[in-house]
């Protein structure tokens, strides 16, 4: 919300995972109180990932307090705030979708369902980012774009 009132002509997007969209979701009020105009992606896996990814990799898969059981239909949250919502369920519907939000000018949440058991790639417990493990690369496919795309697969969608 600060990156778009400091910024009104930029489009600004606010890429989030579930769990951490569960701890401020209160603020939908704000940004329909004030209108501002910020795009919410919420990355919806129904867990912990990271952390469930740490448990089950490194912590010989001691599960614990990462499955978030009863998470809200994010749609529906967004939409009881006055906020519209849409969920995306195939990557091919995203660009249109984030463009839908966009031209809205409204405030816009999309509820983007991803692969709960997708986890790579992953930087371990205490290393660095150059010590990412997973079988995707970033690449650079036109300058200035950068995308993680699996190795020996084609791309699928956005
Ligand atoms: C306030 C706060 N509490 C706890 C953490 C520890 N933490 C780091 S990642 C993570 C899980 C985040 O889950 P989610 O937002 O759903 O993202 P995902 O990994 O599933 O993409 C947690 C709890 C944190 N970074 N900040
Ligand atoms: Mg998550």
């Amino acid at each position: 919300m600060g990156a778009k009132i400091a910024m009104p002509d930029s489009d600004v997007i606010a890429v989030c995972g579930d769990g951490g969209f569960l701890m401020v979701c209160q603020d939908l009020a704000t940004i329909k109180e004030y209108e501002i105009p910020v795009v919410i992606c919420v990355l919806d896996n129904r867990r912990l990932g990271m952390v469930s990814q740490w448990q089950k990799l490194f912590y010989d898969k001691r599960m614990s307090h990462t499955d978030l059981g009863q998470s809200p239909d994010f749609v529906k949250l967004a939409e009881s705030f006055g906020v519209s919502a849409e969920r995306v369920e195939e990557p091919g519907e995203m660009r249109e979708t984030v463009e839908k939000a966009i031209l809205s000018g409204e405030p816009y949440l999309i509820d983007v369902i991803i692969d709960p058991e997708e986890i790579l790639p992953m930087v371990p417990p205490g290393c660095g980012l150059t010590e990412i493990i997973g079988e995707y690369k970033v690449e650079r496919e036109t300058p200035g774009e950068i995308l993680y795309k699996p190795i020996g697969k084609e791309k699928s969608g956005d």
